[in-house]
């Protein structure tokens, strides 16, 4: 079915446009770049051994763990990211385990990053394997847009020894969902006159961000395929999906300039979400630090939460008893709103600056900034997290958030967080 419908994309497209027509009728060209099994093939690429294996990352054999990823050859056996690794091992015994290994991934996206710079003035990096392109201008470089997408396919092979799959599309969301349906080493062109014929009969759930929550209350109003959600009057899906249907069917309509492709530059990652507490009594003791922090972290990332963002940038900001003002910061390699996860980085930075025994604490602040929205148009957080364990703390910080939404902020708190010593002092967002 994958090839038949990039065959027809390809081969019974009507002519291309030529570039000037193109530009004339100020058509945007967005091209989405999606890698290969990612971490497994940089494993595969790196260690011989693996070559033509079976490859899961996530954790050694007979360890409890989920699988981050599996290449293809694992998921031949039915091997996917998400699954137990002993559930993994019972379908694919052959297969070699690899513990994940972040810092190694994050430095071969940043190369895949600036070579996609080489295509196009504006790359927004969309996760650790994924960017869009804005290709409107770039495209006539090249010959046309098929050749273009073939040459950073070519770039993605020589350079970085990977492969990646490739969509491209009058629209992010429409170039994301094409890139997912060659994979691997896919290259898949979606005319604009096109897209409604090849996508409307598709079911919702091949949209991004459509999980089996969402598919289920479309269901409830007959909402099948991504043709009825487009059609759906805005006022019902807000009835039953709040925020999340408005902005989905906004996404597809390709409405509010959302297939803007936002280079990082051009980014306002100074928008941050925070929180800071001034101290009546300066503080030395690390226990009472420790749950302060955790508490910070909670308070922030209800914030970002509750304003649906992502974050990716920790920073913590601390003040001494003489007013000596330290500010440090951790990028992490994927974004988040788990405060868990931004705890842990924060006592990594906190580590750096202040050891037990140096000046009493002051004030102590917890931001996290290079946010992101999820629906922007994506599910960032729900693609990138899906069946991990992070998905199953969400759970669990959502029932918080509800109980806190109705009987107020101090109605229950993460347990460390809630220590009396923070009674004195002050908090304030930032
Ligand atoms: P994906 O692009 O979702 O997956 P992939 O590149 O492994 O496979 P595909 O060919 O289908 O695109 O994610 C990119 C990397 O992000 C992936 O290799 C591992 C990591 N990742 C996580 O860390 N946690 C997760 O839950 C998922 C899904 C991916
Ligand atoms: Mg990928």
């Amino acid at each position: 079915m994958r090839a038949s419908v990039r065959e027809q994309m390809l081969e019974k497209a009507p002519a291309r446009r030529k570039p000037s027509e193109a530009a004339a009728s100020k058509q945007r060209i967005i091209a989405h770049v999606d890698m290969d099994a990612f971490f497994a093939a940089i494993e595969e690429r790196d260690n011989p051994r693996l070559h033509g294996k079976p490859v899961v990352v996530g954790g050694a054999k007979g360890t409890r763990g989920v699988v981050t990823t599996a290449n293809y050859e694992a998921r031949k056996s039915g091997v996917h990211a998400g699954m137990s690794l002993m559930e993994a091992e019972r379908r694919c015994p052959d297969a070699m385990f690899v513990r994940s290994k972040g810092g190694k991934y994050t430095s071969v996206s940043l190369q895949l990053m600036s070579l996609l710079r080489k295509f196009s003035p504006s790359v927004e990096p969309y996760s650790i394997d994924e960017a869009f392109l804005d290709a409107t201008g770039c495209v006539h470089l090249f010959g046309d847009v098929e050749e273009y997408g073939r040459a950073i396919g070519r770039a993605i092979q020589e350079t970085l020894n990977l492969t990646g799959s490739i969509g491209i599309a009058p629209s992010r969301i429409v170039a994301k969902m094409a890139s997912g349906m060659d994979k691997p080493n896919g290259l898949t062109i979606v005319e604009p006159d096109r897209v409604a014929e090849i996508f409307g009969p598709l079911p919702v759930e091949t949209v991004p961000g459509v999980g089996p929550a969402t598919q289920r209350a479309l269901a409830t109003i007959g909402v099948k395929t991504i043709q009825q959600l487009v059609d759906c009057p805005e006022s019902l899906l807000s009835h039953k999906l709040g925020m999340h249907g408005r902005d989905l069917r906004s996404t597809l309509r390709d409405e509010e300039g959302r297939d803007r492709v936002v280079a990082l530059e051009e980014r306002s990652d100074d928008k941050s979400m925070g929180h800071e507490r001034t101290f009546r009594i300066d503080v030395d003791d690390p226990k009472v630090i420790q749950s302060q922090l955790l508490y910070l972290c909670d308070r922030a990332t209800r914030r970002m939460r509750k304003e649906h963002y992502l974050g990716r940038v920790v920073t913590v900001k601390l003040r001494t008893k003489d007013f000596e003002t330290h500010d440090h910061q951790k990028k992490l390699e994927l974004w988040t709103d788990d405060p868990i996860q931004i705890y842990e980085a924060v006592r990594s930075i906190f580590k750096r600056i202040w050891q037990p025994g140096d000046k009493p604490i002051r004030l102590i602040g917890v931001s996290v900034s290079g946010l992101l929205r999820p629906g922007d148009p994506v599910g960032v957080q729900q693609h990138l997290f899906k069946g991990s364990s992070i998905e199953r703390r969400g759970s669990l910080l959502n029932a918080l958030d509800r109980i806190r939404d109705v009987y107020g902020e101090g109605s229950i708190e993460l347990a460390a967080g809630t220590d009396d010593m923070r009674r004195p002092g002050r908090t304030a967002p930032q």
